[in-house]
């Protein structure tokens, strides 16, 4: 520990520890705008300098580490003149359409001009005009907002190990881009929007998809129905200034009927039917010793296995994803059964998740002309649409999903978390592999919620690796999130590792930390950390415990399915309908 002075109060901290945080964990709070923490410390913007006795220059706080004896000044004239000359000279190169910027009253550009109260814009010179970059069905790229932080870069090479972005040309001309400034789509990106959340101004976004969505559901003679993913009832409140956590799905769903939506059903149900498929799949896999077994819903994850790791393409589970079954239903079942005509009949999704509009837009869930989904939303264009509709939403009333296809288990509600697939996955193997026993892995049987719990492979670690009992075998299982973590289990995998069963999510966190969710950091960056995912995930293992069904097996609506229309897990007509084949 070392003694140092910020603003003449004596601190104690850990040696090394940068000033920004030994200042900000007493309540005094430096801007920044590119500082990441353990992501990216690399005093690039010059928003956080601050004044240490004895030196000449100015320093960068975010990279300065806490020495013994140093005497340090946040807010002397000096430092505040040097901070809003900083800012005036991004301010002078940017897009200041705050007005019309997806990220207005969500900037940390923005917060950070406030703070300084920067009235006016001294620097004038020449101004950088690009085009939009948006070929792609997920992302879109705004140069002209860019503040070169490299926050997207960092957390595109460091945390997820794509290494998309770099900074191209020099000086003025400088943009942080994909090589040649290519589009996202034409380079190994997984649309994962990583780099969305990271981004601190509009420069990168959604690939918007409200528009067409107010006019299908103005026509009253389209029938429209929409899923929600397991995840988006633990955080579609942030949006509306709930704390991070809360559980809306009652007032979700009320939302999407007060929106205009015709039925309103839950993603989750699609995952409990997707663990009958997988769960399936994996036994089978594990007799033929076609092993190891890697979860397939995770579409950022599927991009990376075919761009960096191709060899493990046939390792893949043939299962869609949840989304995905649940699109094929509803055209091939719901609608026929229904009798609504084709043509009238829309699907829309509401994701955590950019890559789930690149998902959608695969040919391989589509019928050659129409994709199964229509269209998909982020967590945060929902909020918009809510907004955009006048609804107060922390007001509203609950109400229930529609039946039969908004029926649902805890396992299904957990897909949403990291380890959550593989949870949901090992209860219904163990009830399979055992003859329908339960999960017996605690000693007090007669508590129900521990007997069906999988706690080893929960939590923010970003590998955990288990070895479970099903039945008369034991399995090694690997739960990974973030794609850095993924391309560690699949190196140890080829160097000889014996994995039977993996989970690989894109996002750190599982879909609770998707690229599509709300971006918290513009109202506040130190919950750029990951306490939020941790506030989330918990909320869905909650409702999994408040759950009176907790095995996918146990839905009797998709027990019902399987006698009228699937047959039985693995059957011919499932691999019609809920089965898919990837390639390099
Ligand atoms: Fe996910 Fe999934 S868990 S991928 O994160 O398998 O997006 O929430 O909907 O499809 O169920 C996302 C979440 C989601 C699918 C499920
Ligand atoms: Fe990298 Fe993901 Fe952003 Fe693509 S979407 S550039 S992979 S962080």
């Amino acid at each position: 520990m070392v003694t140092l002075q910020i603003d003449g109060i004596t601190v104690e901290v850990e040696k090394g520890l940068s000033l920004l945080e030994a200042a900000r964990n007493i309540g005094i709070n430096i801007p920044s705008l590119c500082y990441l923490k353990d992501i990216n410390e690399i005093g690039a913007c010059r928003v956080c300098l601050v004044e240490i006795e004895g030196q000449r220059t100015l320093q960068a706080s975010c990279v300065y580490p806490s020495v013994d004896g140093l005497i340090v000044r946040t807010n002397t004239a000096r430092v505040r003149k040097a901070r809003k000359r900083t800012v005036e000279l991004l301010l002078s190169n940017h897009h200041r359409e705050c007005t019309t910027c997806n990220r207005n009253l969500n900037c940390e550009l923005q917060n950070v001009a406030d703070d300084l109260a920067i009235r006016d814009i001294e620097p004038t010179g020449e101004v950088r005009r690009y085009e939009i970059h948006d070929n792609n069905p997920a992302i879109q790229r705004d140069y002209n907002k860019c503040i070169h932080c490299r926050r997207c870069e960092a957390i595109c090479s460091k945390m997820q190990q794509c290494h998309v972005y770099s900074a191209q040309n020099r000086g003025f001309e400088t943009v942080i881009a994909p090589a040649f400034m290519r589009d996202l789509g034409e380079v190994a990106c997984i649309m994962c929007g990583q780099c969305v959340i990271a981004c601190p101004v509009g420069s990168l976004t959604d690939k918007e998809s409200m528009s067409p969505i107010w006019e299908i559901l103005e026509d009253p003679r389209n029938h429209v129905v929409v899923q929600t993913a397991p995840s988006i009832q633990v955080t579609l409140g942030e949006e509306f200034g709930l704390p991070v956590g809360t559980v809306v799905t009652g007032k979700m769903v009320t939302a999407l009927r007060r929106l205009g939506f015709d039925q309103v059903f839950a993603t989750d149900f699609a995952a409990d039917l997707t663990i009958m498929e997988e769960a399936h799949e994996f036994i089978g896999r594990f007799e033929e010793g076609r092993l190891p077994f890697l979860t397939s819903c995770c579409p950022g994850w599927i991009k990376f296995c075919e761009h960096f790791y191709p060899q493990f393409i046939p390792n893949l589970s043939t299962c869609k994803s949840p989304m995905s079954m649940f699109g094929a239903l509803t055209r091939f079942y719901h609608g026929k059964k229904r009798d609504i005509d084709p043509e009238r009949l829309f699907s829309v999704a509401i994701m955590p998740c950019t890559a789930k509009k690149y998902e959608a837009a695969r040919p391989e869930h589509s019928d050659g002309k129409r994709p199964h989904i229509d269209y998909v939303l982020t967590t945060r264009e929902l909020a918009m649409m809510i907004r955009q509709a006048g609804i107060d939403f922390a007001k509203l009333p609950d109400s229930e999903y529609d039946s039969p296809l908004g029926e649902y288990t805890g396992a299904g509600t957990i897909f949403g978390a990291t380890g959550g697939v593989m949870e949901a996955a090992l209860r219904t193997a163990y009830w399979a592999m055992t003859g329908g026993k339960k999960v017996e892995n605690s000693p007090q049987e007669e508590v129900r919620e521990q007997t069906v719990e999988f706690r080893e492979i929960r939590g923010q670690s970003g590998l955990k690796i288990s070895k479970v009992r099903l039945g008369d075998h034991e399995i090694k299982v690997a739960v990974a999130h973030g794609t850095g973590n993924a391309r560690q289990i699949l190196e140890a995998i080829i160097a000889g590792e014996k994995i039977d069963y993996v989970e690989i999510m894109a996002c750190p966190g599982g879909c609770v930390g998707g690229g599509g969710q709300p971006v918290l950091g513009g109202r506040d960056h130190r919950k750029i950390s990951l306490d939020y995912r941790h506030n989330r995930s918990d909320a869905l293992y909650n409702i999994d415990y408040s759950k009176k069904l907790r095995n996918s097996h146990e839905n009797a609506t998709i027990q019902n399915l399987y006698k009228t229309y699937l047959d039985h897990p693995g059957s011919e007509k499932a691999h019609k309908v809920l089965h898919t084949a990837y390639r390099a």
